[in-house]
Parts: C-alpha cells; structure tokens; sequence
C-alpha cells in the first residue's frame, strides 16, 4: 500500500501537475453520513421504516409527487449544519491551497467540501445540493429559513400554487445541473494529470461514466474499500488502487508530500 501511496505523493509532487476529484458519499462516512450502499450501515440498509416500495424511491421525484414524507423524513437526519468534514475533504481544500487542485466532481449533497473552503470555481456539485429550494410544480424558489420552519411541522409548500417544495438536490429522474455538463466538457479537452476517484461505487449515472473518459494518459487512482465501474471492468495497467479508508490514505499522502502538519492545522481549525 505504502509504495502505491508514495507512486501518488511523486506524480503530485511533479510542476505544473494538478488533481482532478470525482467523489462520493464514502468520504463523509467518517463525519457521521451514513453512504447510501454499505452493507448494514448505508442508508438503503436502513430504510425500512420508511416503508418504501424500493430504496431509491426516497430520492425518486414520481414518488416524491406522491409521498414527499419519506424523504423529509430522511432530510431531517442529512440537512447540512450538523456535520464537520472530514480529513479527505481538507486534503482536497490543501491541494487548493497549494495550487494542485484542477476540479472537484462531487456526488455529494453534504456541501461539506465547500465547509473545509473549497471555493466555488473548483467545485462541481453534480447531484445539486441543499443550498436552494425550488417548488416542483411552479419553481417558485422558497428561501432555506422558510424550509426549515416548514419541515417543523409540515411538508414545505409553495405560498403561490400550494406544490412541494424540495431542496435542489437532484432526484432520480431529473437533469443534472448545466454546470456539470458545461465544466466536464471544459476539462475533458484540456490536460488532465492525475484522477482521484474516491468513496464512490461508481453506481449512479452520468457521474459514474465520468473516469472511464479520463484521458489515457492521466493516472487514474482508486480509494475506496471496494474495486467498483471503469476499474473493475475496464482496468486499465496505470491504475493505482488503494482499496482502504479515504481519511487513512490522505493521512499517508499528505506525510509523504511533507503537508502532514499543515492538513493537521486545517483538521483541528474545523
Ligand atoms: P454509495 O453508492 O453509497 O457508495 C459509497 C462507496 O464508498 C462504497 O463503495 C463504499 O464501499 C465506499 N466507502 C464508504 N465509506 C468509505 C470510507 N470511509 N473509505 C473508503 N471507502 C468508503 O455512494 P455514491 O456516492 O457512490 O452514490 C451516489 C449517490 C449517493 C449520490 O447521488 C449522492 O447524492 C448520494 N449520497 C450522498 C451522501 C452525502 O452527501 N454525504 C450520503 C449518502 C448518499
């Protein structure tokens, strides 16, 4: 595992080198967000009071029309605020700091990133996240104050046409937000170094098909407690997998690229 680490720390340390971030829901584990597929501890394992007719219906925008309880239910537990990142989110906001972080794809909807300072321009948020809500029949917008008065005792409903209101974060069967598609097309035709795919089964599309078009000659490198998608199926001979613990391994990496102390500083700062 070390010298996989240390092929890592060289290819960063180069000049001119940047890293590309295509995350998900695993490296928010360690903050207390359950993932959506562990066995046991994933929020799929754990919805059966919920009663639904399948789990991903909470996040399906059909069922959501019809019984929006379930996935407030579930907003409760995962609205932003109560959380604090994690070691991996900081190491993406060091590479930042240290003008090696060329984008951050996230799958994420805990704006955690953003909460460790990762700046806007760097972040791509391609399943939307809490910071605004919209009605879904009229997209009347509901300011955040509002929702969350309303989630006290009701399911927030527009003032204009009485339609749910739900917070932007983007549902099984809506588009993903322009910005996705706008910025990956940018930086797909333009160098790209090294691909840092972590905590993510690699399961929800169009993300997921997102490293298997990573140039040939970018690195690609896996963290993730299981070998998922284009690395499974398609493995290429530069792939670099670490199959352990996000926050572990960026705990290696910073030691290695000499950042320990201050990644330490950024953790404890909160
Ligand atoms: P997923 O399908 O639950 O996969 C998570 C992956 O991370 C799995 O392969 C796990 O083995 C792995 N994993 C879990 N913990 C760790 C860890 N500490 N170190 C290394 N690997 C770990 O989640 P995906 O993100 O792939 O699925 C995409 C969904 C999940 C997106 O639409 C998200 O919106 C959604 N989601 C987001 C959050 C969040 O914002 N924190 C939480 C739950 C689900």
């Amino acid at each position: 595992m070390e010298k996989k680490i240390q092929r890592v720390a060289d290819i960063l340390k180069k000049d001119d080198v940047k890293v590309t971030f295509f995350v998900g829901a695993g490296i928010s584990t360690s903050c207390g967000i359950p993932d959506f597929r562990s066995p046991k501890t994933g929020l799929y394992s754990n919805l059966k009071r919920l009663q639904l007719p399948y789990p991903e219906a909470v996040f399906d925008i059909d069922y959501f029309r019809k019984n929006p309880k379930a996935f407030y239910t579930l907003a409760e537990e995962l609205y932003p605020g109560k959380f604090v990142p994690s070691k991996f989110h900081y190491f993406i906001r060091l590479c930042q700091d240290k003008k090696k972080l060329k984008r951050c794809y996230t799958q994420n909807i805990d704006t955690l990133e953003r909460l460790a300072g990762v700046k806007d321009e760097f972040i791509v948020e391609a399943h939307g996240s809490f910071a605004k809500n919209h009605c879904i029949d009229c997209d009347a917008e509901m300011a955040t104050e509002e929702l969350k008065e309303q989630m006290k005792s009701k399911i927030p409903t527009c003032a204009k046409c009485e339609g749910y209101v739900k917070p932007d974060i983007v549902f099984f069967g809506e588009a993903l937000p322009p910005k996705f598609f706008d910025t990956w097309e940018e930086d797909s035709s333009s160098k790209m170094d090294l691909a840092l795919v972590a905590g993510t089964s690699l399961a929800v599309y169009p993300f997921a098909g997102l490293p298997a078009e990573v140039s040939r000659d970018c690195t690609r490198v896996l963290i993730n407690r299981e070998q998922c998608g284009d690395f499974k199926t398609n493995p290429r001979k530069s792939d670099i997998l670490l199959l352990e613990s996000c926050d572990k391994v960026v705990e290696q990496l910073a030691k290695l690229l000499g950042w320990e102390e201050e990644l330490n500083a950024l953790v404890e700062q909160g």
